[in-house]
């Protein structure tokens, strides 16, 4: 803590939160010397009701992150795929905030876990906000997003025991293989950065970019590290843990106060809509990668994180980010994982933040203009003036219809219907990670990794993860059985502490 919260001036005076002089803010106030206390005690009030009310429900994923700010600044020309306004000339500096995070644990959990990590981006464009929401990976472990809810319980406590618990982890997982790719990575060396300043970031979703012409590409996003990529072992790991449980906040920290200040070089890959139709894969699937050999990265530009937050509640806390602010000129694709996404973060703030959620100085476009008919509500700090109509159209204002701002136009057919694409090839991308990739090293920690996870695990559900990572690769799977065989031999298999089976709907009894 280097500066007192409260400024120190000779004739500062402490006041209630309505600004009221407080003469004593050491002792309540009391009938004698021995109490009782008064109800008009009002400067006692005021502080005891604020204090109770200090905590927002945390995020119910990526709950544990820090944050800093810094600027974007083009280096390279892609106005030939987008007009965005925040790539429009080379040397454009753009304001943007950072924030990093764990996935499953709480807002108290240790920075040194496996888990992904978050790598959310706000820029604050001419056009608006614009949030580039993504991980260090650039898959992921589903690509539906009605399973999202349950991915993310099988990865939190167990309801009854208040534990993590490997039988739930492992069931989700050996139930769907579409995981088996982001769950290669996530047990490989880079499961676990040294920090956040060491990894890379992925917007990891298909995007379309659309230029001044109103033609459009496919996109995908993806930021290197100019730190070069680190990674803790998980000996390291465990020990840091205990040790320095917030290693990771702190390492950003320092390192920005230290005016030694992480950056990262943006890159594109580009596929066109023709391309897209014969890609040997789904391109709108987000467990897949788009090979870098036939969809070569372009430089964009690169950006700087050179500030701390003055105030970790107000500007990192109540940050909220939303897939679905994009400026004209990137547009999200068919991928169902981001329509999904579209839907599920605004309606997360709303209840997180309140509906107000967008007038919080953080989270407020800043050098755009709003202009809606959006009135009121909870926490309301921009009034707009009540001379001016609160309908639209209506006679008293301009109309504000502007045709060369409208979404690329898109055309789309099929049957509706809740199609199954979970079946589409899970395990050649996860194949090629696996034995082109991977060195022989990195191959036999992976296995130990995983062995050391799943040994936890029911035998049943030992034996369907390893039939998964047999269908990638016959010596995947047998490595880790042989593993696990040890682990077995030496513990027995896991009883479960709770059984699912036994439970009974209390309507149904
Ligand atoms: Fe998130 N995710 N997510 N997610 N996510 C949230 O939003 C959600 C997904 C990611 O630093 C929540 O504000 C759904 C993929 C980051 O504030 C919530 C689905 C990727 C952060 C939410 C996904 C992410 C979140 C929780 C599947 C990488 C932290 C609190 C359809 C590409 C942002 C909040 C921050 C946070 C929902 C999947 C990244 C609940 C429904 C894929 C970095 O709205």
């Amino acid at each position: 803590m280097e500066q007192p919260r409260i400024p120190t001036e000779e004739n500062t005076v402490l006041t209630t939160g309505a600004g009221n002089p407080i003469g004593d803010k050491l002792n309540v106030l009391t009938v004698g010397p021995r109490g009782p206390m008064l109800m008009q005690d009002v400067a006692f009030t005021d502080e005891m009701a604020h204090f109770s009310r200090e905590r927002i429900p945390e995020r119910v994923v990526h709950a544990k992150g820090a944050g800093a700010f810094g600027y974007f600044e083009v280096t390279d020309d892609i106005t030939k795929y987008t007009k965005a306004k925040v790539f429009d000339r080379i040397g454009k500096k753009t304001d943007i905030a950072v924030r990093f995070s764990t996935v499953a644990g709480e807002a108290g959990s240790a920075d040194t876990v496996r888990d992904p990590r978050g790598f959310a981006l706000k820029f604050y464009t001419e056009d608006g906000i614009w949030d580039l929401v993504g991980n260090n990976t650039p898959i992921f472990f589903i690509k539906d997003p009605i399973l999202f809810p349950s991915f993310i319980h099988s990865q939190k406590r167990n309801p009854q025991t208040n534990l993590k618990d490997p039988d739930m982890v492992w069931d989700f997982w050996s139930l769907r293989p579409e995981s088996l790719h982001q769950v290669s990575l996530l047990f490989s060396d880079r499961g676990i950065p040294d920090g956040f300043r060491f990894m890379n970031g992925y917007g990891s979703h298909t995007f379309k970019l659309v230029n001044e012409q109103g033609k459009a590409v496919y996109c995908k996003f993806n930021y290197k590290t100019n730190q070069g990529i680190k990674n803790l072992t998980v000996e390291e790991a465990d020990r840091l843990v205990v040790q320095d449980p917030d290693y990771a906040t702190r390492d950003l920290f320092q390192a920005i106060a230290q005016k030694d200040f992480p950056s990262w070089t943006m890159y594109i890959q580009v596929m066109t809509f023709e391309e897209a139709e014969k890609c040997p894969f789904n391109p709108f699937d987000l467990t897949k990668v788009w090979p870098h050999k036939e969809y070569p990265l372009i430089r964009v530009g690169k950006f700087v994180l050179n500030r701390n937050p003055e105030n970790y509640f107000a500007e990192v806390e109540q940050i909220a980010f939303d897939p679905g602010n994009m400026p004209p000129g990137i547009e999200s694709s068919p991928d169902k994982m981001l329509q999904g996404r579209l839907f599920s973060y605004p309606d997360t703030h709303r209840y997180r933040l309140g509906p107000n959620y967008l007038h919080i100085p953080v989270n407020c476009p800043r050098i755009a203009k709003v202009c809606n008919y959006q009135r009121d509500g909870p926490m309301c700090i921009f009034a707009s003036p009540s001379h001016l109509p609160n309908y639209y159209p209506n006679s008293f204002t301009p109309p504000q219809h502007r045709p060369n701002l409208k979404e690329s136009t898109f055309q789309s057919t099929g049957d509706i219907d809740r199609h199954d694409n979970s079946e589409e090839d899970n395990v050649s991308q996860t194949r090629e990670f696996y034995r082109k990739t991977l060195s022989p090293e990195e191959r036999k920690r992976l296995c130990e990794n995983i062995a050391g996870h799943l040994k936890d695990a029911q035998l049943f559900i030992q034996e369907r993860a390893v039939k998964n990572f047999n269908d990638v690769d016959p010596e995947y799977g047998a490595n880790i059985q042989a593993l696990l065989n040890k682990y077995n031999a030496a513990n027995g298999t896991k009883k479960p502490l709770h059984n699912y089976t036994s439970y009974v709907c209390p309507k149904a009894q």
